[in-house]
């Protein structure tokens, strides 16, 4: 088993050195999550992009973020749960989440468009609560005698919630199957990871809990593999959570709304960029023979052609409602909630006319109080 949390468990360093034990699998396999890796950089990028062009939402940039978030995703069967925020797309993706739902979702869709079976939650905004929702998820999983396991991800600032602590709390006391992982990026948008706790680690928390607890590199996508592959089968067996810190950094901004420029060292981003995770990743790949250069270039060209064409599926699609901020947010909405939405409705139309998605996104103007309750 690993070290607990005074060690950072590793199997391939930056340098691309080996010095933790190989797990057992194919190149193709290795390959396959290498190409994940591509496309959650090239994802991040694009969705950047057309933010700034007008076509998108607010977006939350992943890169940097790759390893941690195929390593966690690839353990998991598919009737397993997957639970996590904004920063979790890319493991959404390999989990099975549709690219076309992740647009919808960041261009203002109410996310409803998830097929059920690829049993992840829609992914959260409000920090911290998803944790609360996994365990729950996972004491039905055990209710039912199902062999089923939930990763629960949430980022370092999520940890100082008081739900990460309740639902750590829950966990350890129930035995509930899940494993929790912590995507420690170094901030919350400005906020160092320092400022959040005075523990040495944030995996420190799990024994105050009587939760197993590790740190593992979480740019080395083997080990974050490896460490969440064997504590699935853990938590699958009934033995109860794990707490796993993953040690990664976000590369790019908070947001398409935030300028890290203004508050975070320059000489630390360069110092994370020698440790990105995909060209140590690609260079290991490379130097064993399991991919060519010919082959990377023509996968980043696939990538680039998938994603594409989920764009243009996405923007053929009509602009959702305004109507739909107000539903699904109860099973049977309030008359208090019908009546402001009718409320809205009748203010915007027949003003208001449905953007085409072939167009920037358009902000309907108007200014409204909303009728309090
Ligand atoms: C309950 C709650 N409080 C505040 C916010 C505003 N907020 C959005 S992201 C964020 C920082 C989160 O940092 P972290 O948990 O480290 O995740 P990261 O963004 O780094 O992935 C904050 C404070 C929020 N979304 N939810
Ligand atoms: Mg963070």
């Amino acid at each position: 088993m690993f070290a607990t949390n005074d060690k950072v468990y590793q199997i391939l360093t930056p340098a691309g050195e080996v010095v933790g034990d190989l797990p057992d699998l194919s190149a193709g396999q290795m390959v396959s999550w290498y190409r994940w890796m591509v496309f959650g950089r090239t994802f991040s990028d694009r969705m950047v992009a057309l933010q700034r062009q007008g076509r998108m939402g607010t977006f939350a940039p992943l890169n940097g973020q790759e390893a941690a978030s195929v390593g966690m995703a690839a353990p998991l069967q598919p009737e397993d749960w997957l639970v996590g925020s904004y920063r979790e797309n890319l493991a959404y993706l390999v989990k099975g989440v549709p690219l076309l739902a992740l647009l919808k979702q960041w261009g203002g869709d109410i996310p409803d468009s998830y097929p059920y079976e690829v049993h992840c939650l829609p992914f959260q905004i409000s920090l911290g609560t998803q944790m609360l929702h996994a365990v729950g998820l996972a004491q039905a999983i055990k209710y039912e005698q199902k062999p089923h396991v939930v990763v629960a991800v949430c980022g370092d600032g999520a940890t100082s919630e008081g739900d990460f602590h309740e639902a750590l709390n829950l966990a350890g006391v129930f035995k509930a199957p899940v494993v929790f992982v912590v995507q420690n990026n170094g901030w919350a948008i400005s906020v160092p990871r320092h400022q959040q706790t005075a523990a040495k680690r944030i995996a420190d928390r799990g024994p105050g809990f009587g939760i197993p607890s590790y740190v593992v590199d979480g740019n080395d996508l083997l080990a974050v593999y490896q460490i969440v592959s064997d504590n699935v089968a853990r938590a699958r067996a009934g033995d109860g959570p794990v707490l796993i810190e993953a040690l990664t950094y976000r590369l790019g901004a908070h947001t398409t709304a935030d300028d890290p420029k203004k508050y975070r060292p320059e000489a630390e981003l360069q110092e994370w960029l020698q440790r990105d995770p995909l060209p140590r990743f690609r260079r290991f790949l490379l130097d064993r023979q399991m991919l060519t250069e010919a082959e990377d270039k023509q996968l980043h060209a696939e990538v680039a052609a998938e994603i594409q064409a989920a764009i243009e599926s996405y923007e053929a699609l009509p602009p959702p409602s305004p109507r739909q901020l107000f539903d699904l947010v109860y099973a049977e909405m309030p008359p208090q909630l019908r009546r402001q939405q009718e409320e809205l409705m009748r203010d915007l139309e027949p003003a208001y006319v449905e953007p085409s998605r072939s167009r920037p996104l358009q902000q309907p103007e108007f200014v409204h109080e909303l009728e309090l309750a």
